[in-house]
Formats: C-alpha cells, sequence, structure tokens
C-alpha cells in the first residue's frame, strides 16, 4: 500500500498525487480536461449542442480556456433524466447513485468499473486525511443506497485497508453498542447525526467520550466551526469537514486535514471554479462565489462546469500537511437555502455557528418559514440544553432574548427566536432539515 509520513504523523494516501508540484499537476490538468472535451462532444448530444451553438471545438490550449464554455446546471441533468447524459453505453455502466431530489426531480448518475477505482481511491485519500490507516475500524453510518455517501465511504475504507462496519443510517441506539463492541475508531455520517449518536449513548447510560472512537469523517449537509467544536467535545475526538455532491462524484471531491484549515479538493480528477452567482464571472481569487466543478477523469457522467450552488471560497496559501492541492473554505449552505431576511442575506449555518456557541441551548435548531399577511416570517426554533429547567420563566426568557441579541450582533439581522423543550425538534439520521418552509400552507 502506498502510504507515507508527513506533517504530525498523517499519512498521504496517493502522495504521488497530493503533493505534486503545481506545474506538474496543471499540465495533468490540461491534458485530462482536452481528454473530457472530446469525450462528451462525442459522446453526449447536450455538450454537442452546448457547444456547437457557442461556437466552440473540444480543444483548450490552456486551462484559462474553460472559461469560455458553457455551464452544466442541475436542469441539464434532470432534462437528459435517466441516462441521457452518460458519455458510455449502459453496458460499461456497473452502479447508478442518485441525488436525494429535496429540490425537484431526482437525477440519475452512472459510474463505469474505472469510476468506482478511482472514487475508492479518493475516499480513501479523505480517510487518510483524518487520520486513518490499515489499522483503524471504520463504522460508515451515511446511508447505503442510492445516496452516494454510505459505498462511497465503504468503498474507500477497504480501500485502505481498514476494518469497514457498513451498518448504514439508522437504529441509534444499536450504532451505539456496535461502536462500542465493535471497537470503531472512525465515524463515518452527517455531523448531526453525530450529535444525536453522543446524545443517545450518554442516555444509555455509556459516557460517548469513553468510546474507541479518534475521528469522524463528518459531511452531506453545512454545519458550523462551533458545530465542529462541540461534537469534538462529546465524543472526544478530531471531527472532518468532507464535502461531495452525487453529480460530481458523490463524497470525496474535498477533504479537511488534520490541520482542519480548509478541503483540499482532489484537483487531479476536477478543476475547480468559483464564480459569481449572478454575472457568472470568476471571483478575484479567494473571494466567496458559487462553486463550480469539472470532472477531469469520470467516464460515466462526466460534467462540464457544473453549477453546484454551493457557496465558499478557494483559501489563499499552502497548507502546512503538504498537500498541494487547493483548498476550499468549508461551505456555509447553498444558494437555494439562502434566507434574506430584512434584505440581510443568511444561511441557516450561521445562526448554527451562533447557537453553538451559547450554553444553555442544545445543537438542535429549525429556521421556521410562515407567512403573515403578505409578509414572510422567519422564526428560529432552539432547543433548550437538558439541564435548563423549561419550566423557569425568567430564565427562560433571559436565554431567549441572549440568544436573540447574539444572532443579531452576529448576522446584522433581528431574527425571532422561540424556545422549545428538549427533543422536540425532529432529530435526522441523514441530512438535518434545517429549514421548515410552512408559507405555503398559509400558517400564521
Ligand atoms: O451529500 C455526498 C456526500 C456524502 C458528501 C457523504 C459528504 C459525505 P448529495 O446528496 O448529492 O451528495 O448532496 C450534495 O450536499 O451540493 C452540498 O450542498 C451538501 N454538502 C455535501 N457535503 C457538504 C459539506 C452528498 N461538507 C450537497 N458541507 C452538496 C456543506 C455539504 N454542505
Amino acid at each position: 500500500m502506498r502510504l507515507r509520513y508527513d506533517w504530525r504523523g498523517e499519512r498521504m494516501f496517493q502522495p504521488e498525487y497530493e503533493a505534486m508540484g503545481r506545474a506538474e499537476l496543471e499540465a495533468l490538468q490540461l491534458e485530462r480536461l482536452n481528454g473530457l472535451l472530446v469525450r462528451v462532444y462525442e459522446n453526449v448530444p447536450t455538450y454537442r449542442a452546448k457547444f456547437d451553438e457557442a461556437g466552440l471545438t473540444p480543444h483548450v490550449t490552456s486551462l484559462a480556456d474553460l472559461a469560455e464554455f458553457p455551464f452544466t446546471v442541475k436542469d441539464d441533468l434532470r432534462a437528459a433524466y435517466p441516462y441521457k447524459m452518460f458519455a458510455v453505453p449502459l453496458r460499461d455502466i456497473v452502479r447508478v447513485h442518485s441525488s436525494s431530489g429535496t429540490t425537484g426531480q431526482i437525477t440519475v448518475v452512472g459510474y463505469t468499473a474505472g469510476d468506482i477505482d478511482r472514487w475508492a481511491d479518493m475516499m480513501a485519500r479523505t480517510l487518510a486525511c483524518a487520520g486513518a490507516t490499515p489499522d483503524d475500524v471504520v463504522q460508515v453510518t451515511y446511508g447505503y443506497g442510492l445516496f452516494t455517501g454510505g459505498l462511497g465511504a465503504h468503498y474507500g475504507s477497504e480501500r485502505l485497508g481498514c476494518t469497514t462496519i457498513p451498518i448504514s443510517g439508522g437504529n441509534t441506539k444499536r450504532q451505539v453498542q456496535v461502536l462500542k463492541d465493535f471497537g470503531a475508531t472512525i465515524l463515518a455520517c452527517t455531523p448531526s447525526y453525530a450529535v444525536l449518536i453522543a446524545e443517545t449513548a450518554a442516555e444509555m447510560g455509556i459516557d460517548p467520550r469513553s468510546l474507541p472512537l479518534k475521528a469522524g469523517v463528518f459531511g452531506a449537509e453545512p454545519w458550523s466551526e462551533n458545530m465542529r467544536k462541540q461534537i469534538e467535545q462529546m465524543l472526544d475526538i478530531t471531527a472532518i469537514d468532507i464535502y461531495g455532491l452525487s453529480e460530481v462524484l458523490g463524497p470525496g471531491v474535498a477533504s479537511e486535514c488534520s490541520c482542519q484549515c480548509g478541503l483540499h479538493v482532489n484537483e487531479d480528477h476536477f478543476i475547480i471554479e468559483i464564480v459569481d452567482p449572478q454575472t457568472l464571472r470568476p471571483v478575484p481569487e479567494g473571494e466567496r462565489g458559487e462553486v463550480v466543478f469539472t470532472t477531469l477523469t469520470k467516464e460515466g457522467i462526466p460534467v462540464v462546469r457544473y453549477r453546484t450552488r454551493d457557496i465558499s471560497r478557494i483559501v489563499p496559501g499552502e497548507c502546512a500537511c503538504g498537500r498541494t492541492f487547493r483548498r476550499m473554505e468549508r461551505v456555509t449552505g447553498r444558494t437555494d437555502d439562502m434566507l434574506i431576511i430584512r434584505g440581510v442575506n443568511v444561511f441557516p449555518s450561521q445562526i448554527e455557528q451562533v447557537l453553538a456557541g451559547i450554553p444553555g441551548v442544545a445543537p438542535h435548531y429549525q429556521v421556521v418559514l410562515t407567512k403573515r399577511g403578505s409578509m414572510d416570517h422567519v422564526e428560529v426554533h432552539v432547543e433548550v440544553g437538558a439541564d435548563v429547567v423549561f419550566d423557569e420563566i425568567k430564565t427562560l426568557e433571559a436565554l431567549r432574548r441572549r440568544v436573540g441579541g447574539e444572532i443579531a450582533s452576529a448576522l446584522a439581522v433581528n431574527i425571532d427566536v422561540k424556545l422549545v423543550e428538549p427533543k422536540s425538534i425532529q432529530r435526522s439520521e441523514g441530512k438535518a432539515k434545517r429549514v421548515l418552509d410552512l408559507r405555503e400552507e398559509g400558517s400564521a
């Protein structure tokens, strides 16, 4: 197995790529990009039509030329449902997954055997970023099925040589029991589910900090820095942010290393661009905008300039870990999750960052949207901590004011806050639903 020690003793899985010199990496990207453009032009009618319409031939002489090419959006994939954007015949596809369809009709993605192989490598890199080695036991609590989380993490864990527990999501008490009895050292699940697992352990009389876990690879939903600190504290682990999306790969597109200062994008397989979501022009290096990916090596369903709707930025400078791949900042949210409250743009994860720093409130919240007359009304429902006595009106009022005040000073907007009883906000075993939109139902 190709493993090498680097900074802090964390190992890279493929240092020959992960620590590549920039010039060499860009030469590889250019070569792969030209291969990709020809493949999609010849095999995917959607791309042929788009390139022809823009008067473009499938060839570039520099990476900068990619900016001339049209974007791909979710609607392109929807229109091609289920298989029309595959670049190879179905007989070469060995697996399909799909997006959850929370924002509309689901989209289907297909993988060749080569895609699965490269995906396993990328997820092995991700786990190695969290300090995993063949001596580790990985509990894969992401859902198995059409969702990419479970099988993505599973193949990566096996590729790295870890002992893999394919438990999938759900049955939280059993998760805790298995973590304990099977000696899991790495937990792979959504950050919100990690919180629920820690709470459930405590309810079962098992100190969550006494579990053998040393790290977690958490992603699939936005989470804040303060939430990270809480999870690390609750479970006594290092919590690593991992990012990906089905249309581009699944988990394994980008991952933090133990420096926890941005997510290294697997740039030998993807080109990342950050564009202004309004003008669609590239933003100056280091500024926030919408993340756009081009897949350089995908065979089943490659994408050119896919608009993710996720907001991030490139973290400037080099990382101390020795990886040369550029880092993207943690994703604060999606353009479609952004709330505009009295003219101020707010992501639920920004509210979470404030809540997770206040003692007395639990890490469970929901932003509830309703209509008051013709006006939208936003209210944050926050669970009080188990140690707060819910009937003490004075204590509660002081806490409510504090939460409202801290949100107002952090986000520069006043948002109504309602404190709710412990365990009254619905728990999720996968992606947490942070925004509850009741406006259609016309509730006041
Ligand atoms: O959520 C893939 C994945 C599985 C990533 C497991 C990480 C771990 P989709 O279901 O297609 O794929 O959802 C992709 O989830 O566009 C982001 O909006 C969001 N997302 C994923 N990871 C993160 C993260 C998987 N670390 C969509 N932080 C993406 C914030 C994330 N948002």
